[in-house]
């Protein structure tokens, strides 16, 4: 959601929504007025560890951040679908293939949420899943070693946004498209005014593997042209189930912001995943020629290869009966969650002054009596109130996400007021907000998403910054806030800033993660075809006009330190192995007139830099990251001769 959507709503309050009243983003308590809490609950001593990892989406830096909570302090930003310059990924040879796309090379994305991998209904920390909405992708990390392990494109889908969603024994994560899209033909040159006959949306099933984590798509489902926003897997009772939010339901293809919130209700779409499997097992499925890249990094390898899949199995909801169902919500709603005990399915309608709680137990029990009002595009719509457990009455404006304690009680993020709203999920009464600096977009509690939260914390991660920072000229860092959920009142203990544009974040406890972490490669497991395993291997060699250098780097020395013999035009490339075998000693490596970027090499890992030789001369190189005492004596020359 961009931090501009204040603009939609005031627009959008000319179509009568008193609105108006909102002309700023602050909310009316000021801060003197915000229930500060304890800060010292936030103070992690020095040398200390915090007790959760947090993983933060990155927004429009393609990024995902790693903060611990409560410090809030930033530990490291792990390159997913952006090049970073700092390790080199992307830029060096053995990352490259995991950016690449249908479209050829695409460097950057939008990454809006964090999906961490479950077991049981609890994180069990092996992995964290992050969805580029731009260019549809999925990216999976592997939280042993921090990095991103493989990207998966997502065919017949633009904008990825409602993913990626994950079922509570992790068999699934979701990706449904939010823009429609001419699903017969990706390129379908059709005249975008019949937007009702040619535009589909698509909900991808994509497979993990139990073992490797390994994705693909199992199949996917057309559906009728809605915008998917959000999802959440049902869990206990509801596992089995997904449900996603769905606005323009008008189906409207120009002026979103008045057409597509022109009907009073859009929908939550439920769909029965298991029934789905039944469907792909009996061969209800078709295949479909599409086209889309599967890039894996290999740690043996220390390289990523990258492979384009050509087809794609598909199930039409007219072939499959019961397998979905749309539920009317009140306007244009944006997050939907499902709590701790997979009863109760929160759908937050953005423009709406109520949040209605669905019960899944009703749904159920609506789906048997065949309690619907008619059909959407074929499917059937359940009534509202017989899906319907309560609503949520004069929650506060803007409703978007929620997050559970897991003691009963439901949180939601309210962008129009700036402020959070904690709830009983019984009685659905308010019984507590706070304000947030400010406009608010997502909100997580550790373990929130999972049947088991471990409440303690809430983080809000807020859209506007404005004055709560030093201020840097017109571009101001991201904002987010911690609050302590432990007593009946919440607490503001702490702000901190982001970098990106944080959307969804998840925490886990750090228990979960730290002692697994992989802390060198093995020099003897590296498997790289360009691995000098001693000095004794560094080698120089030409191949056409391509020059290899096998170089190592150890305290303090890179191998080969003079290069000869390179010609004007020729393509170096630096394979640089770091053999040292201790915990936190890597190595760069740098040379003048770099076109791509430096490269940080792990202990016992080969990376390549390839630079163009693109005149005669001297070009020093050098390591770039301080090593040790002798760190400046890491140099050498590479020199450039006529042809
Ligand atoms: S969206 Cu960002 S505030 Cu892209 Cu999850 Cu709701
Ligand atoms: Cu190696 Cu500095």
């Amino acid at each position: 959601m961009s931090r501009y959507l204040n603009r939609a709503f005031f627009s959008v309050g000319v179509l009568g929504i008193a609105l108006g009243a909102l002309q700023g983003c602050k909310p009316n308590t000021n801060t003197t007025a915000a229930a500060t809490g304890d800060a010292s609950k936030s103070f992690v001593a020095p040398g200390k560890y915090d007790e959760f990892y947090n993983v933060v989406s990155g927004g429009f830096n393609g990024q995902i951040g790693i903060y611990g909570i409560p410090s809030g302090r930033l530990f490291r930003i792990v390159p997913v679908f952006s090049q970073s310059a700092e390790s080199g990924y992307g830029f060096s040879e053995e990352t490259k293939p995991m950016l690449n796309t249908s479209h050829g090379f695409v460097p950057w994305d939008d990454l809006h949420h964090i999906a961490l991998s479950q077991t049981k209904g609890e994180h069990d920390g092996r992995w964290a899943f992050a969805n580029g909405n731009n260019t549809p992708r999925l990216a999976r990390i592997d939280l042993n070693t921090f990095r991103t392990a493989e990207i998966l494109e997502i065919p017949n889908s633009a904008g990825n946004h409602a993913s990626p969603f994950i079922t509570e024994n992790s068999e699934y994560v979701v990706a449904a498209t939010r823009f429609s899209v001419p699903l017969d033909d990706q390129n379908g040159d059709v005249p975008i005014n019949t937007y009702k006959q040619n535009f589909k949306g698509s909900i991808s099933f994509v497979a993990v593997d139990p073992g490797s984590g390994k994705m693909s798509i199992a199949f996917q489902i057309r559906t009728p042209g809605v915008n998917f926003d959000l999802s959440r897997a049902g869990k206990g009772k509801s596992n089995g189930w997904f449900f996603f939010s769905c606005y323009n339901s008008e189906q409207a293809n120009t002026l979103l912001e008045v057409n597509a919130s022109a009907k009073d209700k859009d929908f939550v779409l439920a769909l029965n995943w298991k029934k789905a499997e039944e469907y792909v097992k009996a061969g209800k499925g078709k295949k479909q020629a599409v086209k889309y890249a599967h890039n894996v990094y290999s740690d043996a390898n220390h390289s990523a290869t990258s492979e384009m899949i050509t087809e794609v199995l598909e199930l039409d909801p007219a072939d499959c009966p019961d397998m979905l169902y749309f539920i009317p919500c009140p306007k244009s709603p944006h997050g939907t969650d499902v709590d701790p005990t997979g009863e109760y399915i929160v759908a937050s309608g953005k423009l709406a002054a109520s949040i209605p709680v669905f019960s899944f137990d009703k749904i159920q029990k609506a789906i048997a009596d065949k309690a619907f009002d008619g059909d959407y595009s074929g499917i059937p719509v359940i009534k509202y109130e017989a899906a319907l457990k309560g609503e949520v009455q004069k929650p506060g404006l803007g409703p978007l996400h929620t997050e559970f304690d897991g003691k009963g009680n439901a949180y939601t993020s309210m962008f129009v007021s700036s402020e959070i709203v904690k709830w009983s999920l019984d009685n659905l009464q308010v019984l507590d907000r706070v304000p947030t600096y400010y406009s608010i977009g997502h909100l997580s509690i550790p373990g929130g998403p999972t049947a088991k939260p471990h409440g303690k914390y809430m983080i809000a991660y807020n859209k506007i910054t404005k004055d709560r920072y030093l201020p840097t000229g017109p571009e101001l860092t991201q904002s987010a806030q911690l609050y302590d959920i432990s007593g009946e009142k919440m607490k503001l203990i702490l702000d901190f800033p982001t970098t990106g544009e944080p959307h969804y974040a998840e925490a886990i406890p750090a228990a979960l993660i730290k002692d697994k972490q992989v802390k060198i490669f093995k020099i003897e497991e590296n498997a790289h075809p360009y691995a000098a395993k001693g000095e004794g291997q560094a080698k120089v060699e030409r191949k056409g006009n391509e020059v290899h250098v096998w170089m190592t780097a150890i305290r303090s020395h890179l191998t080969p330190d003079n290069i000869e013999g390179v010609k004007l035009g020729d393509n170096v490339y630096f394979h640089v192995t770091n053999l040292e075998q201790d915990w936190d000693v890597p190595h760069g490596f740098a040379i003048k007139g770099a076109n791509n970027a430096e490269i940080l090499i792990m202990p016992g890992e080969t990376q390549t830099l390839q630079w163009k030789a693109d005149r005669v001369g001297i070009f020093p190189f050098y390591c770039t990251d301080f090593c040790s005492a002798l760190h400046q004596e890491m140099q050498g020359y590479l020199r450039v001769s006529p042809t």
